[in-house]
């Protein structure tokens, strides 16, 4: 549907009249909220289809990312960014006295992820569209998503994030699309004759229904598919629940996602989700591949699947059931197969994030893929014996001491493995996974992260992408790399005021919800210094909370201190069980209450932590911060993406030589970033050789034990249990993330800031700079790499960015 103003109002007022019989002034937000929907949803349909068809009809290999989180967060304004339709409906809303901005509000957000890890997901969702790559999602419809975060007391509180409570609109259930996942029971393996037939007994069958969400490319006519899973009961089971208790033991495997990034609980629900999407993902993939009648030996040329992190690794166990007991495939060809069509991701060097699981566990879940996993094993260090010593092989093999390692599988029953920052490979090379990486060199690749320019940057910061138009042109909008251009306008004091004036408009906006949200009152000129990323342990929230207790008992001992005024936001989300994580919590809100309502301060110091922080949240905080917190402990963050995010914003970084913290300093150059810390080195020896003593910093260090002290002698107060053991973990646990080792070094940093804050002409340069580099981190670019050297699929040559600019 080609789209005008005119032909939009038409459309939207016949939409609602038929969906609700109702005028526009007689509707109410939610209602206006589903039928722009709607009216989206039909602009892009038809070529939804096409799509999908385009691929069946060229044969074209398609990739399929299966993840087990999600974050897709609102859709509404990024798909009239994504379809060239957003200022005509903007502008057909405010004809009819409507606003986008406010009908926007009443979409619930997607939140079916816990951090980075299903936000990049879902970034990548958007760049496989917008690149006019054959790319599908395939990951669980939670029915709760990730639990709503309240703060009573300055506790974390948790409330039931019920999103589908007005259904879910983008999405369409395909009950014609439904598999049965066969789970528990027992399996036997039969001599037939002509192959070993898999015989399962006692097994529970449940029905995987798909709920697919079109995902709309950027001004080329392509959309794909993300594929969320529902457990349900099939028709012919029914009899076998009959009460609700038992029904609802299935529907439980997708009611909710496990709220823990870093730790994983070792729950058999959680291994039962794994299992889940997994097999369901595959039965479809295998099953509409042999529709078009093409061989199964041939599969690898046809389709790719991506492992992202280990929670899908039972990906390789499931394709080699299905091709050997369903296809009757030999195991060579069939593990030949099945290795060269798997890719992995690997996202973490947290020891406790490394899945394993019981073997009795897999055993309950699913019998046959245990022993597929045990003949895998089995294989392995056969296959290695003669070449490996013993001690190789029994540190490499997938089962071993009754746990199965997921990583183990992944590597091994794929053809690839990346790491998602340059030091992060490095380390899983060197250091996490050396063993693999001697065996299979090739193998190992890096994948930085990247993030969709679109999202965080278009449709978040409409006044700062306005900017950048009159400064460049629009051509950056489909090739970010072309921001780069703006480094030539260095110079241009014009365009650094007017970037400094886009800035600040959108801290007043910031201020004013703050101000909504929590009460307090921040100035916009203020400099706002942002930390949003999970609450833990390795990202040092605490570090952050030091140095603003020294900053405040600095005023304390001179009110007339001349400070750069700063405003300390915050936003983070603690797994329910991580007690340390909800400790810091609770210390960061009383050290704020103490702080905002301390008159003698005067402004010079204001500490906000705002609740549920999401991606929505986040489209709020990123466009007004002038700093982001990047201070991970050296080698502990993975990657990181909110750096990105808010480099691309025009934000600098303070930041540790940590994940992509340096590829971004390699790209701004040493004068536009603030770096402190312990390098990766320093953090390995002092792992390696014990010889830390936080005490010693606490002792010889009168700032440091001056802000501890604060924390148990009740200078801050309401911290009476939770100031102790902030206290204890660092000076009696030693301090496991180096706080106090830092600690100097980054006051030392912030220091830094606020001096380069008073010019303000040479700041807004920084943030140039910032902003023209950040195209390097385009997941547009990302995912071109990943297609290229991991997946081998191609675009659809017409469909590539931009080519098509004016399809709807
Ligand atoms: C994470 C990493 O912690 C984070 O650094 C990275 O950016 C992200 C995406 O690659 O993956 N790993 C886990 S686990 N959760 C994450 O957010």
């Amino acid at each position: 549907m080609k789209i005008t103003q005119e032909r939009f109002v038409r459309e939207f007022k016949k939409q609602l009249a038929e969906k609700f019989a109702l005028d526009v002034k007689d509707a109410a937000p939610i209602e206006l909220y589903q039928t722009l929907v709607s009216v989206v949803k039909s602009g892009y349909s038809e070529i939804w289809r096409n799509t999908w068809k385009s691929y069946v009809k060229n044969d074209q290999k398609q990739v399929y990312y299966f993840s087990i989180e999600f974050l897709p967060g609102r859709l509404l304004k990024s798909n009239l960014l994504n379809m060239g339709w957003y200022d005509v409906v903007d502008k057909g809303l405010k004809q009819m006295g409507l606003s986008l901005d406010k009908i926007s509000e009443s979409e619930v957000d997607m939140a079916l992820g816990n951090g980075g890890l299903g936000r990049l997901a879902s970034c990548f969702m958007d760049a496989l569209a917008s690149d006019g790559l054959p790319g599908n999602g395939n990951g669980i419809r939670y029915k709760y998503g990730l639990f709503k975060q309240k703060f009573v007391d300055g506790y974390q509180i948790e409330l039931p994030n019920e999103w589908l409570t007005d259904g879910n609109n983008w999405a369409v259930a395909r009950e014609s699309k439904a598999v049965d996942v066969l789970m528990g029971g027992q399996v036997h393996l039969i001599d037939n004759g002509k192959y070993l037939e898999a015989i399962y007994e006692g097994a529970d069958v449940i029905k995987a229904v798909p709920y697919d969400t079109g995902i709309v490319g950027y001004r080329n006519d392509h959309v794909n598919t993300m594929r969320l899973w529902d457990a349900q009961i099939p028709a012919s089971e029914e009899v076998k629940y009959p009460t609700i208790e038992d029904r609802r033991r299935v529907e439980d495997l997708t009611s909710v996602l496990y709220p823990d990034d870093s730790n994983y609980e070792g729950r058999i629900l959680r291994l039962k989700q794994e299992y889940f999407f997994t097999s369901a993902g595959i039965q479809s993939i295998i099953r509409h591949y042999k529709k078009y009648d093409r061989p199964l030996n041939e599969i690898s040329e046809h389709i790719a699947i991506h492992i992202n992190d280990t929670h899908p690794a039972m990906c390789v166990a499931e394709f080699m059931r299905i091709l050997l007991d369903k296809e009757h495939m030999d195991w060579d060809e069939a593990w030949q197969q099945t290795v060269k069509t798997m890719s992995y991701t690997n996202h973490t060097i947290m020891a406790e994030a490394l899945e394993k699981w019981p073997v009795e566990m897999l055993a309950t879940v699913q019998p046959r893929i245990l022993q597929i996993i045990q003949e895998i094993d089995r294989r392995y260090a056969l296959e290695l014996e003669g070449k490996k010593d013993h001690d190789f092989i029994e540190r490499t093999r997938i089962i071993k001491d009754g746990m199965v390692k997921m990583a183990h599988l992944a590597i091994i029953g794929s053809h690839s493995t990346n790491g998602v920052a340059k030091l992060h490979t490095e380390l899983l090379e060197n250091d996490v996974l050396r063993d693999f990486y001697e065996l299979y060199p090739e193998r190992f690749n890096n994948k930085t992260n990247g993030i969709t320019v679109r999202r965080w940057l278009q449709v978040a910061n409409p006044e700062l992408s306005k900017t950048i138009d009159q400064a460049i042109g629009t051509a950056w909008r489909f090739d970010a790399k072309k921001l780069h251009e703006l480094e030539k306008h260095v110079g241009d004091k014009k365009l650094l005021e007017k970037i400094g004036r886009a800035k600040l408009d959108n801290k007043k906006k910031l201020a004013a919800f703050i101000k909504e949200d929590t009460g307090i009152e921040v100035s916009p000129h203020a400099i706002f210094d942002v930390q949003i990323k999970r609450l833990h342990a390795y990202k040092r929230q605490l570090l952050n909370l030091l140095h603003i207790v020294k900053l405040y008992l600095d005023l304390k001992d001179d009110p007339n201190r001349d400070v750069e005024p700063r405003v300390f936001i915050f936003g983070a989300k603690a797994a329910p069980s991580y007690h340390y994580a909800k400790t810091i919590i609770k210390c960061i809100n009383e050290v704020a209450n103490m702080i905002n309502n301390d008159k003698t301060i005067n402004d010079k110091l204001k500490v906000v932590f705002l609740e549920n922080y999401g991606v929505s949240l986040a489209e709020k905080i990123i466009p007004a911060a002038d700093v982001g917190e990047q201070i991970s402990t050296a080698t502990k963050e993975a990657s990181g993406t909110s750096n990105m995010k808010l480099m691309l914003n025009g934000a600098l970084t303070v930041a540790t030589l940590d994940g992509a913290n340096i590829e971004i300093k390699d790209h701004v150059g040493e004068d536009n970033i603030f770096i402190f810390g312990l390098t990766k080195d320093e953090v390995l020896e002092y792992e390696k050789n014990h010889h830390y003593y936080a005490a010693e910093y606490y002792n010889s260090n009168p700032v440091i034990k001056r802000v501890l002290d604060a924390f148990v002698d009740g200078t801050i107060p309401n911290i009476e249990v939770e100031g102790h053991e902030i206290y204890d973990s660092l000076l009696r646990v030693n301090d496991e993330y180096f706080v106090l080792r830092d600690f100097a070094s980054y006051v030392q940093a912030q220091e830094a800031v606020s001096e380069a804050y008073k010019d303000k002409q040479n700041w807004n340069k920084m943030c140039l700079i910032n902003i023209a580099n950040a195209g390097y981190f385009s997941a547009d670019d990302t995912v071109e790499k990943y297609a290229k050297e991991i997946w081998d699929i191609k675009p659809n040559s017409t469909e590539m960015r931009g080519k098509a600019k004016d399809v709807y």
